[in-house]
């Protein structure tokens, strides 16, 4: 085996970034290799499903899904811990984690595959990651083919007629939440990235790539713009900062973004699955939202509540919770 960690993964995948991201700041040996033809035979080997990112230990082991795989690694290279040290700010973090890989991915999604400029943009950039020797004319026509497939797939992460105004409403508000936050520190949780950082990121890295979501982040938002540049290679700037300090501009993002959206919406879909439903609606805030269940959240929403069973002492970190709309269902 080759010396080091091999990520498989592409650029314009969030949770292949987020990983890269993660080793980057640990200061694992690692190498990041495309997935395409040259490394599909090494993909076959140890992936046992068609996701990235794929890595590949030094002793030979596949690891899939960005949240565990980061676990693990967090076992091996525990300095410098990416987990805040107080109990609420520990899972806040890991809440963030969750509601950035699940509902970020809703507006990276939508507006990655809602306009022809974002759609061309990215559909170019895939193919020609995939096939980067393809001539103009074999490209045009993968480009194509990659396009259909993407837009037809939007339905999938819950975009569609009645929920598009929605998540782009709830990204502009976050956006501003977001900036506000960032203005007076580099990493969500202080002066070092946290577990909550790279999940978070994955997706507005994404989204600051694509041309009309990349302009709201560039024009409007100069203090996510600089996170999203520095998370790229994260450094250790200092140490996380307590609860009390974060909270005037942590909390806003806890209530109007993660409970009152995230939280809302992982109950009910959770629920559709449960009665085995073919399509939910839930309130979130004042707006009705549809969409087909998705399957795969279980998993990490398990996850979740196995890391807040965890927490020992949950005084504090259970009335921030339920203040921020996110406590119900987190004992399941
Ligand atoms: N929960 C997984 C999600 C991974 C995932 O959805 N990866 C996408 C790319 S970002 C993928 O490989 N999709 C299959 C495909 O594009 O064919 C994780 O956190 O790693």
């Amino acid at each position: 085996m080759a010396d080091g960690y091999r990520i498989i993964g592409a650029e314009m995948s969030p949770y292949s970034v987020k990983v890269r991201s993660y080793f980057r700041y640990k200061g694992i040996p690692h190498q990041w290799v495309l997935r395409n033809a040259a490394s599909q035979p090494e993909f076959e080997k140890f992936a046992k499903m068609p996701i990235i990112p794929l890595v590949v230990t030094p002793d030979g082991t596949g690891i899939q899904d960005s949240t565990p795989i980061i676990d693990r690694i967090e076992k091996l290279h525990p300095e410098a811990s990416i987990h805040p040290g107080e109990p609420v700010t520990q899972f806040i973090s890991a809440l963030i984690e969750e509601f950035g890989d699940e509902w970020g991915n809703k507006w990276m999604f939508h507006y990655r595959w809602g306009r022809d400029v974002d759609q061309i943009s990215s559909a170019g950039r895939i193919a020609r990651m995939r096939a980067p020797g393809a001539s103009e004319q074999e490209h045009d026509a993968f480009t194509a083919q990659v396009r259909a497939r993407m837009v037809d797939r939007v339905w999938f992460v819950g975009s569609n007629a009645t929920t598009a105004p929605q998540i782009e409403t709830g990204f502009r508000e976050m956006l501003g939440l977001l900036d506000a936050h960032l203005a007076t520190r580099p990493y969500l949780f202080g002066g070092r990235p946290a577990y909550g950082d790279f999940g978070l990121w994955g997706q507005f890295y994404e989204m600051w790539t694509d041309p009309t979501v990349g302009g709201l982040i560039g024009g409007g938002a100069p203090h996510v713009l600089d996170w999203v540049h520095r998370m790229l290679w994260p450094r250790n700037e200092g140490a996380f900062e307590t609860w009390s300090a974060l909270a005037p501009t942590l909390m806003p993002i806890l209530t109007k973004q993660v409970g009152r959206q995230f939280w809302t919406w992982t109950l009910a879909n959770e629920k559709a699955l449960a009665d085995g439903k073919d399509e939910f609606s839930v309130t979130l805030g004042d707006k009705v939202w549809i969409q087909k269940p998705q399957k795969y959240h279980a998993r990490s929403l398990g996850m979740l509540r196995a890391k807040y069973a965890g927490i020992a002492d949950k005084r504090d970190l259970d009335l921030i919770l339920a203040a921020a709309g996110c406590l119900a269902g987190l004992r399941a």
